[in-house]
């Protein structure tokens, strides 16, 4: 390999770790609380508030004595089934990497935990999404038969509440990746 191949390697390696730094987050389940059945922590409105991506690193945080945590798939995570988890967490500081777009369940298998809340479900939104426009609302189809009074039309919510910040750190992404390139390039040729 010659100078320029391996200057061009160091770079690159560089930019990898420099983006990894900048876009992976840590979170916390439950923030303070921690993952635990005290204080009927919403996980699912925990989870709302973020917005998830791949290389993001999900921590669980609780005393390993009284609680777990199981990746869990989708039906399991509906029934708080715990009997065959896909995998199985007892450290009481244990951190998830997500590495893929959808869906990671999760659960406490402790008898009754999942029962009273202590589950959660971890969505990250895939690359397309960033793009996709939010789906709308379709508009029913009016019954002829009994249209003498328009149904009152109600405002449906702005899709414009969370996407954008969404989709602007998709685009920020992309536009720092496309940078890094253009910056490699020519500190590599120039
Ligand atoms: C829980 O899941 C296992 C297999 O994963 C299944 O055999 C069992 O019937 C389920 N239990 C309940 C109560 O649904
Ligand atoms: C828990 O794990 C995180 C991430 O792996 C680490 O940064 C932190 O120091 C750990 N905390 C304890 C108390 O072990
Ligand atoms: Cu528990």
């Amino acid at each position: 390999m010659g100078m320029v191949g391996r200057r061009f390697s160091l770079l690159l390696l560089v930019v990898v770790a420099t983006l990894q730094l900048s876009f992976a987050a840590v979170y916390k389940v439950g923030d303070s609380a921690g993952w635990t059945t005290i204080g009927n922590v919403d996980y699912k409105k925990w989870a709302s508030t973020k917005t998830f991506h791949v290389g993001d690193i999900i921590l669980f945080q609780y005393n390993a004595q009284f609680h777990n945590v199981m990746h869990v798939t989708h039906a399991a995570y509906q029934a708080c089934n715990a009997t065959n988890p896909l995998a199985t967490f007892t450290t009481g500081n244990d951190s998830y990497t997500v590495s893929t777009h959808g869906h990671h369940y999760f659960l406490c298998g402790v008898q009754g935990h999942c029962q009273a809340g202590q589950k959660v479900d971890i969505n990250v939104a895939g690359e397309s999404s960033l793009l996709a426009p939010t789906p709308q609302a379709t508009p029913s189809p009016v019954s002829s038969a009994t249209s003498s009074t328009p149904p009152t039309a109600i405002p449906s919510p702005s899709p414009s509440d969370s996407p954008p910040s969404n989709a602007l750190m998709g685009l920020l992404c992309k536009l720092g990746f496309a940078m890094s390139v253009f910056v490699v390039f020519v500190s590599t040729y120039a």
